[in-house]
């Protein structure tokens, strides 16, 4: 009788701790970062040397020795280049040459995600504080390199290391053409994005369905907080989800925000209604700042190298490995 009193008690308490080091597994089941660590050095690297070309704005020298150093830096990587070309027409009625580079990780891989950013210079500082710069170009460190920066690493990285995904990086053109200020053509926000409309239009492969797709847009500012952006969250909000906690994983959840920022027109507008792509825009946002909600460089002659912050580099990247290694 006591012998069976024992056994019942032993069995409960075997039972509640089964249980207990179950909810606490559960409650405790904290992702780990996931892949390789990504390396803010060399980013910084990818970021300097396309504007060592000088600004890589349409129709110039610049913009075509660039663009034929980022095919080779992917080419490097072992990734399959296309290189996808046509003249499209600015708000001026200029023609733009334009090339959006698409780069492909395990090209024959049906299960994707892609990742994305614009890769052209804005012709005009038009925001700066000096009138004086308002038809100088601008370097565009952060708003054109930094995105393609944070690419190439990640992209140098899985040629090292091996993913069980593919994965595209679309470096769009021509994003940056958008009616100036001093303009007095009205900005209807068509006038942006002019290689991702091009792109969702016309995808590089018939039935391109990736995952999701991850907007890079001025992603190494000094001071950058990424708060969510309001039409990602209307369009693929399980990313913003994704991404946030990925963020938060490996350590950059303060310069991910959790509050909504602002409602941006960018390149993921056309990937989302075009191309039907869930798509999201990684972008900065600052609530305090007089210049631009963009930061205080944006589209004026100070966004330049000077103005880079490998710790943004750093979050933004590492966040991007752990979501492409979650997946
Ligand atoms: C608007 O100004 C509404 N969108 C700007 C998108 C952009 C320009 N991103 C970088 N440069
Ligand atoms: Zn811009």
């Amino acid at each position: 009788m006591k012998k069976g009193v024992f056994l019942v008690l032993s069995i409960l308490l075997m039972l509640s701790c089964g249980n207990l080091r179950k909810q606490t597994a559960d409650e405790t089941a904290v992702a780990q970062p996931v892949g390789p660590a990504f390396c803010a050095d060399s980013a910084y690297q990818y970021c300097q040397a396309q504007c060592n070309f000088g600004p890589r704005v349409m129709n110039s020298v610049a913009h075509d020795q660039c663009e034929q150093w980022i095919i080779a830096k992917f080419k490097s990587f072992g990734m399959e280049v296309m290189a996808q070309k046509a003249d499209l027409k600015g708000y001026d009625g200029t023609i733009l040459h334009s090339t959006n580079i698409i780069a492909s990780y395990k090209p024959e891989l049906s299960e994707r995600v892609l990742l994305c950013a614009h890769w052209d210079s804005r012709p005009w500082a038009d925001n700066d504080p000096d009138e004086a710069n308002h038809k100088k170009p601008v370097m565009a460190a952060n708003d054109g390199a930094s995105g393609v920066a944070v690419m190439l690493e990640v992209a140098r990285l899985l040629s090292a290391d091996t993913l069980g995904i593919g994965v595209d990086f679309i470096c769009f053109d021509a994003e940056d053409w958008g009616v100036p200020q001093w303009s007095d053509a009205t900005d209807d926000g068509n006038s942006w994005a002019l290689g991702a409309q091009y792109w969702s239009a016309n995808l590089h492969r018939k039935g391109y369905k990736p995952r999701f797709g991850i907007l890079l847009d001025m992603v190494g500012g000094q001071g950058a907080l990424f708060y969510k952006e309001g039409m990602s969250l209307q369009y693929a909000s399980n990313v913003v989800d994704k991404v946030w906690r990925a963020a938060q994983v490996v350590g950059f959840g303060s310069l991910f925000p959790t509050q909504t920022g602002g409602y941006i027109t960018d390149d993921h507008i056309p990937v989302n209604t075009k191309a039907k792509i869930p798509t999201i825009d990684i972008i900065p946002y600052y609530p305090n700042c007089e210049q631009s909600s963009f930061g205080p460089t944006w589209h004026t002659v100070n966004d330049d190298m000077a103005h880079i912050d490998k710790n943004t580099l750093q979050a933004v990247g590492q966040t991007m490995i752990q979501v492409l290694y979650s997946e």
